[in-house]
């Protein structure tokens, strides 16, 4: 869906291969969110670290285009106007990066997941979703995991828009979910049968990665 080259191996994806095969920052516990805010292995960061494969492509809102297909019954492609005229939505939440950092309390505003899912309606054999971002990056998600209450298209963070370093103009934010299932610079989004691993997945990450199960890596 994304025409852009597959990503370059950096310094930091070399390292981040290397933590999934000798299970870094494993703890071995298992909470949950109703009881811990803070998942096992996880400590509180106040600034919002930058973290990608280390292209940062530059998208306007003018250029930018999001393509949603597959199985879906209306497959459409959002320009900005289009994505602004969607219902928009603000939410407040955590991020969890698997890296190990988490940062409590993020202004978030944008298309709730679940607005766009009622405009493409997907059909009935859609189970998962492929992410694609304007970097060639890409991660999975289940439908129920992208439907869930708090999964936004977000625009904006603390009334600011996005930053380019943070996935400007729109990124996906899954907050109940390690934050690679975020996908910044997002272009296309996927409907598919069944649930396949994208390229942290594909690299020793976890298919699913909910931090308070610590499923960093599979
Ligand atoms: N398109 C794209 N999205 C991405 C990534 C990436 O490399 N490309 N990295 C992921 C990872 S591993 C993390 S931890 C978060 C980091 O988001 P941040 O840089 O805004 O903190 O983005 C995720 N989304
Ligand atoms: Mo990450």
């Amino acid at each position: 869906m994304s025409d852009e080259p597959p990503p370059e191996p950096s310094k930091l994806t070399t390292s981040k291969r290397r933590w999934a095969s000798e299970g870094k920052f494993l703890t071995g516990q298992h909470a949950r969110p109703e009881e811990q805010r803070l998942p096992p292995g996880q400590h509180i960061v106040r600034d919002w670290l930058v973290l990608d494969l280390g292209r940062q492509p530059e998208v306007s809102r003018e250029r930018w285009r999001l393509k949603v297909g597959g199985m879906v019954e209306r497959p459409v492609t959002l320009d900005w106007a289009a994505f602004m005229a969607l219902p928009q939505t603000a939410l407040r939440s955590d991020i969890h990066c698997v890296t190990s950092w988490s940062r409590y309390d993020n202004d978030w505003q944008g298309v709730a997941a679940h607005d766009l899912l009622d405009l493409v309606q997907p059909r009935d054999e859609a189970a998962a979703l492929m992410l694609h971002g304007y970097d060639g990056y890409t991660t999975n998600v289940t439908l129920a995991d992208f439907a869930a209450p708090g999964v936004l298209l977000a625009h904006s963070w603390q009334g600011q828009k996005l930053t380019k370093a943070h996935g400007g103009p729109v990124r996906l934010v899954v907050p109940h979910l390690y934050f690679w299932k975020s996908a910044k610079w997002i272009s296309g989004i996927d409907l598919l049968g069944a649930d396949k691993p994208g390229f942290w997945e594909s690299s020793g990450y976890h298919l699913r990665g909910d931090p308070w199960r610590e499923e960093r890596y599979s």
